[in-house]
C-alpha cells in the first residue's frame, strides 16, 4: 500500500481548491456513512487516530478504537459531535481495528454495524443496539454468525427488508475466504490469495438481515459487478473492480451499488434492478483524493443527493488521518452520475 506521492502538494493551496471543506476538524474522521433520521443528518464515521502502528500493506496503521456519531440539522449547518458511541474495550469479541461502520433504524431502535479484528486476527462484523441515533450502543457478545471481512453497509429497501453489503480485499481479508473458511497462512503480501489478473475479480457479499437486525437471515451471496458485455470485471481491471467500501442507494427505482477501487483510488458505481444484483458498471463518482483510501456514502436530503467522503488533506497527507467532507452529486437524464473532481484545477492522478 504505497502512499501517494504528496511531496509536491501545497496543502494551503489545495484546501482552497477543494470542492468542499472539512466538516469535522477537532478529530480525524473517515469512511462516513450518512443517514437521515428524524429529519436530521447523522454521520457514522471511523475515528482515525495515530496509535503508532507501522504503515503496512494490510492497513495495520488503521488502529481505530472507538466510534463517535455526528449530526447536522441541515447540510451546511455546524456538525455536532455526540461523543463516544462505542469503544472496542466494551466489545467482548473484538480486539482492535474498529474500521468503517454503518448504522440503521428499525422500529424506533438504532443499530450500529461495525467490523473489527477478533482475538485470532480475523475481521468479523458486529452489531450494537441503541435507543437513539447518536447512541450509546450496546454491543452483542458475539459477532454476526457467518460474518467476515470489513465495511458493512446496511440498506433498507422500500418494502422494509434490510440487506447488509460487505467485504474488502487486501487488509480487509476477503481473499482469505475464497474457500468459505479463513485461510490462516501468515503471508503479509496484500495480493496473496487474490485471483490472477485475467480471472474474475473477487466480489463483495450481500445478505438479507434477520427481523431483529442482529443476524444474517441467509447465507451471504456474492454481488456480481458486470462490464458492458455482461461479463464479470476482471481482477486486473484495477480501475473498475471492487476493492472495499460497498454502499447501496436507490434512485428512480434502480439500485446503485457504489464502492472504492482501493489501489487506484476511485469511487465507482454500478446499477441493478434488485438488491442482490447483478449490477452493471456505469462509471466513476469521485476521482482520487489526497490520501490512499477513498470511502463514501450517498444520501438524499431535502430533495438533493450528497456524497459523503474523506481525504487526508487536513493531516497534510497522512494516510490514516483522514477528514470527512460533503459534496452534492448530480444525475443526468439517464440516471448516470457526473464524476466529481475533488479539487478544482488540481488532479493527483
Ligand atoms: O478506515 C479503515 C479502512 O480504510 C476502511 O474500512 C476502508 O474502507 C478504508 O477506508
Amino acid at each position: 500500500m504505497p502512499e501517494n506521492s504528496i511531496d509536491h502538494i501545497d496543502f494551503e493551496d489545495l484546501n482552497k481548491r477543494s470542492i468542499s471543506p472539512h466538516i469535522i476538524t477537532h478529530l480525524y474522521t473517515a469512511d462516513p456513512s450518512a443517514h437521515v433520521f428524524d429529519g436530521k443528518i447523522y454521520i457514522y464515521p471511523s475515528h482515525d487516530i495515530d496509535a503508532g502502528d507501522a504503515f503496512d500493506d494490510l492497513g495495520s496503521h488503521f488502529a481505530m478504537e472507538d466510534y463517535h456519531v455526528f449530526s447536522m440539522e441541515d447540510i451546511d449547518s455546524t456538525v455536532k459531535d455526540h461523543g463516544i458511541a462505542l469503544h472496542v474495550d466494551n466489545v467482548k469479541w473484538a480486539e482492535k481495528q474498529m474500521w468503517a461502520p454503518d448504522a440503521n433504524e428499525k422500529d424506533g431502535k438504532y443499530y450500529l454495524f461495525f467490523p473489527a479484528k477478533d482475538y485470532k486476527g480475523v475481521f468479523r462484523i458486529g452489531v450494537a443496539v441503541g435507543e437513539n441515533p447518536e447512541g450509546p450502543f450496546t454491543p452483542m457478545d458475539k459477532p454476526i454468525e457467518g460474518s467476515f471481512s470489513i465495511d458493512p453497509a446496511v440498506y433498507k429497501d422500500d418494502n422494509g427488508e434490510y440487506y447488509m453489503y460487505f467485504g474488502g480485499i487486501w487488509g480487509g481479508q476477503l481473499q482469505r475466504w475464497r474457500n468459505g473458511v479463513f485461510n490462516p497462512n501468515n503471508s503479509t503480501s496484500p495480493i496473496a490469495f487474490l485471483p490472477n489478473d485475467d480471472e474474475p475479480a473477487l466480489l463483495p457479499f450481500v445478505a438479507k438481515m434477520s427481523d431483529d437486525l442482529l443476524e444474517f437471515a441467509e447465507k451471504p451471496r456474492e454481488v456480481q459487478i458486470l462490464d458492458e458485455k455482461g461479463k464479470l470485471l476482471l481482477a486486473g481491471d484495477n480501475e473498475r473492480r471492487f476493492f472495499e467500501a460497498a454502499w447501496v442507494h436507490k434512485y428512480n427505482g434502480k439500485y446503485y451499488f457504489s464502492y472504492s477501487t482501493g489501489d487506484t483510488h476511485f469511487i465507482c458505481y454500478a446499477i441493478g434492478d434488485n438488491p442482490y444484483g447483478p449490477f452493471s458498471y456505469k462509471g466513476k463518482i469521485l476521482n482520487p483524493v489526497v490520501g490512499w483510501t477513498s470511502h463514501h456514502s450517498i444520501c438524499e436530503f431535502k430533495g438533493k443527493w450528497y456524497l459523503f467522503y474523506h481525504d487526508s488533506s487536513l493531516s497534510k497527507g497522512v494516510t490514516h488521518l483522514r477528514s470527512v467532507k460533503i459534496a452534492e452529486i448530480q444525475y443526468d437524464e439517464d440516471g448516470l452520475i457526473k464524476t466529481l473532481e475533488p479539487y478544482n484545477d488540481f488532479s493527483i492522478l
